[in-house]
């Protein structure tokens, strides 16, 4: 999925443009059936049979701060954790509702632990908060709702006040932005407006910005925190973007304003944001290195999220591609942090991705295939004045636009990336 961070951001968003890489982290009462964080909406499970969940909740093995080491030692720069998902379940000891972590056998505040182990492991600390709420009376059944085939779902939804569900969402950001310090990211979640219902079903229709009451919810969130990055999942903003506009070969800029973009994707490292106990869709060591580095040769952000489970800590598949990111990572970073995306004319070969430092001077070729003896590069000849090898920093010759051999490294090792040094080439201002 990719969220766009908004370039109307009045703070400095420079430090999450160099960072390029984050740990997202949903957790919640849905780590207990284990079986993606919408199971209760796609099993339509009834509100008694939930309410186990919560009755027994108790994250005993709950350790943010091993995460925290796990998160810095993978390269990760901040973080986004779940307050509040969609079934509604707070992780905060907020004292808008009962239905939080603090009335569980868990009795913790599980964010303020949260804040305070990644914040001491250097992490900048964000939140997501779902505007969808499964859970709250307020909020309307409507398409997503576990109840909406309910036979009484017309009448349960019937006195629902949207109003009062906007307020109370203002009351729970303002909580979350004054009682933990200081907060980087807000990650709103997400609108689906306009989506009514088959037939007559109209007041199942889906919810945008106007129903979130947005403008009034960032307000609140600026005027608490003024400059925190929200993304734009409020749909305030989301009509401005479109996806053909991440290719690789254009640098991407607001079409109002001009600037240049700053986005940022999220990926998880299965088929499930939650915990997802059989779970068999998990992306192969070679895939996750190939997200980060595409998503940042095209200017973007990478959001890898993990999903603990019920007991509290990161199992051994999640933990085990958090390696992939530290062993990669621990050679490769600077082709990550600072970069972005190859400046406008310059074009990688096929099988390969360019990230450019920000000043300019260093192109990385990041290869996805092994080439064979010779690589050239389209557009170079002359514009490279000394190639060499980023994992080992050995040289490799670089003549008339083409690495003239690749016999240093055979093919059974990794495909390795290369630093070419472009001081003749500098970005147009
Ligand atoms: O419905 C959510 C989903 O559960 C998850 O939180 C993702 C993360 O980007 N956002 C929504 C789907 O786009």
């Amino acid at each position: 999925m990719t969220s766009y961070v908004t370039c109307q951001t009045p703070g400095d968003t420079s430090w999450f443009t160099h960072d390029r890489f984050g740990m997202f982290i949903h957790f919640g009462l849905y780590a207990m059936p284990a079986r993606h964080e919408w199971v209760k909406t796609n099993e339509k499970i009834s509100e008694e049979h939930y309410d186990l969940y919560f009755k027994h909740f108790n994250p005993d093995l709950y350790d943010p701060k091993e995460w925290a080491k796990q998160a810095k030692a993978a390269g990760m720069k901040y973080v986004v954790m779940t307050t509040k998902h969609h079934e509604g379940f707070c992780l905060f000891d907020s004292k808008y509702t009962d239905y939080k972590s603090t009335n569980t056998p868990c009795g913790k505040d599980l964010i303020k632990e949260y804040v305070e182990a990644f914040r001491s492991e250097g992490l900048r600390v964000g939140f997501y908060y779902s505007l969808i709420d499964w859970h709250h009376p307020d909020f309307p059944i409507d398409t997503l709702h576990p109840r909406r085939d309910d036979a009484d779902a017309l009448q349960q939804n019937e006195g629902r006040d949207m109003h009062k569900y906007a307020e109370y969402m203002r009351n729970q950001v303002t909580e979350l932005l004054t009682n933990y310090g200081k907060i980087d990211i807000l990650w709103f979640d997400f609108s689906y407006d306009g989506q009514d219902g088959e037939g007559d079903q109209s007041w199942m229709k889906g919810k945008g910005k106007n129903d979130w009451e947005a403008e009034k919810l960032i307000a609140t969130a600026r005027s608490l925190q003024p400059d925190i990055i929200i993304d734009n999942r409020t749909d305030i903003e989301q009509d401005l973007w479109t996806p053909e506009q991440y290719q690789p070969v254009k640098w991407v800029t607001h079409p109002e304003t001009g600037e240049l973009v700053t986005w940022e994707a999220c990926q998880t490292f299965s088929g499930s944001w939650g915990y997802y106990r059989d779970e068999q869709t998990w992306k192969s060591p070679e895939m996750l290195i190939r997200m980060l580095v595409n998503t940042v040769s095209c200017g973007g952000n990478l959001l890898m999220n993990v999903g603990p489970t019920s007991r509290g800590y990161l199992d051994s598949r999640a933990e085990d591609a958090l390696k992939v990111y530290a062993d990669w990572m621990k050679y490769n970073s600077r082709s990550i942090y600072g970069c972005t995306m190859a400046e406008p004319g310059i074009t990688a070969p096929a099988d390969c991705r360019y990230t450019q430092s920000a000043d300019g001077s260093r192109l990385y070729l990041h290869l996805f295939a092994y080439p064979f003896a010779h690589l050239r590069l389209p557009g170079m000849a002359g514009k490279v004045e000394y190639a060499q090898f980023l994992h080992d920093g050995s040289e490799l010759l670089f003549t008339e636009g083409a690495i003239d051999h690749f016999s240093a490294k055979n093919e059974t090792e990794d495909s390795s990336d290369l630093i070419l040094y472009l001081p003749a080439v500098k970005p147009s201002s």
